[in-house]
């Protein structure tokens, strides 16, 4: 049934129109009680894309460095992973282990992504759930080192994708993103949540 991309599972519309909304209700309380903000790399640069995260972790980025941490950088815990989210976790991710972060990248029009490894979790041998809301995203798979040949696929709203095992350390980016092509969000825009076992 899922699509395979180098050992990633790629189920298309996993979640349905009603069910996308619903989330992005949820979405809307989770921003307001923890703001988006644009992290910074430990080199100083203010990345294009806004975060925010639910869960009892929430992924950071400063001066210090990336880090999981408990409380958002104005100081406050995070919301609650909405229910939607976890519902699809408990379908897709093949563990028995909770999500304890629900990481919330938005983007804009012009927003991307660079190749990168997710290796700030202490497990990798626990997967990475991720739900697309919004615009297409043209999202790169690469290998388990940076260069060589990489594949390209759009995600589009409603998608899910698994990466766990072999593909869990694959570096992966998002090249641009289709403006317009989703009328789920009124303001346009994308946003792709990462579900992950954090601990
Ligand atoms: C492959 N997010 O938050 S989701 C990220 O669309 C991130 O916002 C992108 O990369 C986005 O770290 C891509 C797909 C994804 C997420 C996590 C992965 C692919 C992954 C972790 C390991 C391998
Ligand atoms: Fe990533």
């Amino acid at each position: 049934e899922p699509l395979n991309l180098r050992g990633m599972k790629l189920f298309p519309g996993l979640i349905g129109p009603e069910a996308q909304e619903r989330l992005v209700e949820a979405l809307r309380g989770v921003v307001r009680e923890a703001p988006l903000f644009h992290p910074v790399t430990p080199s100083g640069k203010q990345m294009s894309v806004r975060m925010t995260s639910a869960g009892r972790f929430g992924w950071v980025s400063d001066r210090h460095g990336y880090r999981y941490s408990e409380t958002h950088p104005m100081g406050m815990r995070w919301p609650a992973i909405p229910q939607i989210a976890l519902e699809v976790w408990d379908e897709v991710s093949g563990t028995e282990r909770e999500p304890e972060c629900c990481l919330i990248n938005f983007y804009d029009a012009e927003a991307k992504m660079g190749m990168h490894q997710d290796r700030d979790e202490a497990d990798f041998g626990q997967p990475v759930v991720s739900i697309s809301l919004g615009d297409e995203a043209l999202f790169r798979v690469g290998n388990l080192t940076r260069g060589g040949k990489t594949e390209s696929v759009w995600l589009k709203s409603g998608d899910v994708l698994v990466m766990g095992q072999q593909a869990r350390l694959l570096y992966h980016g998002i090249d641009r993103i289709k403006a317009g092509s989703s009328r789920i969000l009124p303001r346009g825009g994308r946003i792709n949540l990462t579900l992950r076992v954090v601990s």
